[in-house]
């Protein structure tokens, strides 16, 4: 099985694609069992520090992790080494590309969903179904296109230009969804009394930090050749390192996509010396491109004012004292 062109250019047409399943039924039928025997081991997942949480209390919003499942069984070893999953990281993010975090989301009954957001530009992720899941069961839902609209804190969501094209990880065990971590996300409410569960990865180019979300650095990553040898100009890599990481920073977000998709010459040198934060492009005009004018025009400006004063406020007084005003208030 090789993946096919179609199916790339969709992930960049719509920043999320399905794939249906990509993995043979013994294999999946293996981790299947291996993940519920992990759950029963684990029935409230681990903490940020990996220990074995005790109380039911979430660490993330409706979700129970575990972080560390490659080392406690290498048979998710055998996902990483997908020939379409590693077929599709090359394509996107290039040779040697990072796998940052990869780990197993049970979220039970639960009436809170996970806010719409972006996280990281230039990355690519993927979630495969440990469960079947149906609507409103815990399944994580995606906004068509987003990953070429302002952060959602920023855009104005009645304006008539705002696509709400959701499309969500329902589906059978195996199924496997490609999507872009730029793209708008969240997860919804899961209505079912059965638990469900999903694996996601989260990936960049050859430079993105081998860190998962607990903050402990992995080995996840089969690079093919070790070291690329390319001196990266170090004021363009400053630049995306800046920019590329900037869901709650409505002005580093911008700066980012004029950059990317319209300052051609300078995001293809950024992309063949891998900096932080760069996709390789598509390759067809029609796809990679980005009106600016749909951006601006999206930008709810009471929003972008609000926002960025409470920015502004925190970067002088400090995040402690604000930490602390905030409790005052509440
Ligand atoms: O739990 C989910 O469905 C989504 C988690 C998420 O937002 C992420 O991993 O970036
Ligand atoms: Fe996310």
């Amino acid at each position: 099985m090789t993946i096919n062109n179609d199916k790339i250019k969709e992930l960049y047409k719509e920043g999320v694609v399905p794939l249906g399943n990509i993995f043979d039924q013994d294999l999946l039928g293996r981790i299947f069992d291996i993940k519920n025997q992990l759950f029963k081991e684990f029935p409230f997942g681990q903490d940020d520090s990996l220990n074995k949480k005790i109380d039911n209390k979430f660490q993330r919003p409706g979700s129970y992790m575990i972080w560390d499942i490659i080392e406690r069984n290498s048979i998710f070893k055998k996902i990483l080494e997908n020939k379409i999953i590693n077929e599709t990281a090359t394509k996107v993010l290039g040779k040697n590309f990072t796998v940052a975090s990869f780990y197993i989301r049970r979220t039970p009954k639960v009436d809170d969903t996970l806010d719409t957001h972006i996280d990281y530009q230039g990355g690519l992720s993927f979630s495969i179904l440990l469960d079947k899941i149906g609507k409103d069961e815990g399944e994580t839902f995606f906004y068509k296109k987003s990953h070429k609209y302002p952060p959602p804190p920023f855009t104005d969501t009645k304006s008539p230009i705002f696509k709400k094209e959701i499309i969500y990880t329902t589906g059978n065990l195996g199924d496997t969804f490609f999507w872009f971590p730029d793209c708008w996300h969240g997860r919804n409410i899961n209505k079912k009394d059965a638990d469900t569960t999903i694996l996601m990865c989260h990936m960049g180019n050859v430079n993105h930090p081998s860190k998962d979300s607990t903050g402990r650095k992995v080995y996840y990553s089969q690079k093919i050749d070790a070291d690329e040898n390319i001196t990266p100009n170090k004021y363009l890599k400053k630049l995306f390192k800046f920019c590329g990481n900037s869901p709650n920073n409505i002005f580093a977000h911008f700066l980012y996509c004029l950059i990317y998709f319209k300052f051609n010459k300078i995001t293809n040198i950024a992309i063949k010396q891998r900096l932080i934060f760069t996709r390789i492009k598509f390759g067809n005009k029609e796809v990679d491109n980005f009106s600016l004018f749909s951006y601006l025009k999206l930008l709810k400006f009471s929003n972008v004012v609000r926002i960025s004063i409470k920015n502004l406020i925190k970067i002088i007084i400090g995040k402690k004292a604000t930490a602390l005003v905030r409790k005052a208030i509440n």
